[in-house]
């Protein structure tokens, strides 16, 4: 499954192959029709982070050490010194957080200019973590989406497994990117998005300056192709020729471009906060111009959002990548090998 190195290192453009196979796929993953009755729904919420309904335990993943992994990454940065940064600039953290004012199971993205320092989930988000969430308020009304996402009417995934099927600690797939998104917010996070704010055009999700999730991925700009590294090691991560997911975390050479950092390549493919609405301009993402408004005419259910990180089921390394994205996936499509985590 290698393939040189010079085929991998570069930027991967959309599988057109994987695109087509998914966009017949979405018909069956549907919650339902467009509405054309989003009266109920606010509209506020596309950018905001409002308070956590019950974030205590949605996200803390499975994974101990984050705290330990946050210190060591503090000292590699080349920054200023990070202890006066932990407790000087950054908001007064919360009873829950840890070094790098990220909370427990995220780790911090460092980078000098405070604005642009985010926190990500070390952690595909769990069924268990989103069970819990179905749980809480939040998870059982879908009052407070987004417009673009007036069509999402239930939070429930695709062949959500029950407890009894023993994939609790399984990323879980089958949500399409509503409910993602939703989860991250009543986490008091967000997809990831742009690095410093504001929208990221879907053809700078696969630039570490520009994009989070990348950043992460390939620790920023030593630019890595992969989480662990330059070079594809088949089978680091659960990738091409692998059956299908697996408890998230459990490749312990899956990681990086940050220590705890799991399953940034493969296991699951993981939505993005970037979204292109169908009437132009981008829709849903950061609290920019809705791309379902005026003149759009558009629910928002077939905008174009991003995945990125490939999955068990991508063909090749090069989809294995931390550059690699699908710019093209439907904001209503749900798959089975399609999950996310959170950024804030
Ligand atoms: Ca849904
Ligand atoms: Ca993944």
């Amino acid at each position: 499954m290698l393939v040189p190195l010079a085929a991998v290192a570069c930027t991967v453009d959309i599988d057109r192959s994987r695109l087509i196979a998914a966009t017949d796929g979405a018909s069956a993953a549907r919650d339902g029709g467009p509405s054309e009755d989003g009266s109920s729904l606010r509209k506020d919420s596309a950018g905001a982070e409002g308070p956590a309904d019950d974030d205590s335990g949605l996200s803390d993943g499975a994974v101990g050490g984050g705290m330990d992994a946050t210190a060591m990454m503090m000292g590699r940065d080349g920054g200023p010194d990070r202890d006066a940064t932990r407790t000087d600039v950054e908001p007064a953290p919360d009873a829950t957080t840890v070094d790098g004012g990220c909370a427990a199971g995220s780790t911090l993205v460092p980078s000098n200019d405070a604005n642009k320092r985010f926190c990500i989930d070390l952690l595909e988000v769990t069924n268990a973590d989103y069970r819990r969430f179905l749980g809480t308020p939040a998870g059982q009304t879908t009052a407070g989406q987004i417009a673009e996402c007036a069509w999402n009417r239930t939070f429930m995934p695709v062949a959500f497994p029950a407890v009894a099927d023993n994939r609790e600690n399984y990323p879980v797939v089958g949500v399409d990117w509503c409910d993602a998104s939703k989860y991250c917010q009543a986490a008091g996070k967000k997809l990831c998005g742009k690095i410093g704010g504001g929208n990221l055009p879907p053809e700078e999700a696969d630039q570490v300056a520009k994009g989070q999730w990348v950043a992460a991925c390939s620790m920023k700009d030593m630019a890595r192709s992969y989480p662990y590294g330059n070079t594809y090691v088949a089978n680091n991560c659960n990738g091409p020729g692998n059956a299908g997911l697996e408890a998230v975390g459990s490749r312990t050479l899956c990681e990086g471009g940050y220590p705890g950092l799991r399953d940034m390549s493969g296991n699951a493919e993981e939505w993005l906060e970037t979204c292109v609405g169908q009437g132009g301009g981008p829709g849903g993402g950061d609290g920019g111009p809705g791309g379902g408004g005026p003149g759009g005419g558009n629910s928002g259910a077939n905008d174009k959002c991003v995945v990125i990180g490939g999955s068990f089921r991508s063909a090749t390394s090069a989809e294995l990548s931390c550059q690699a994205t699908n710019i093209n996936v439907r904001r209503d499509e749900a798959q089975s090998y399609r999950g996310f985590r959170c950024c804030k």
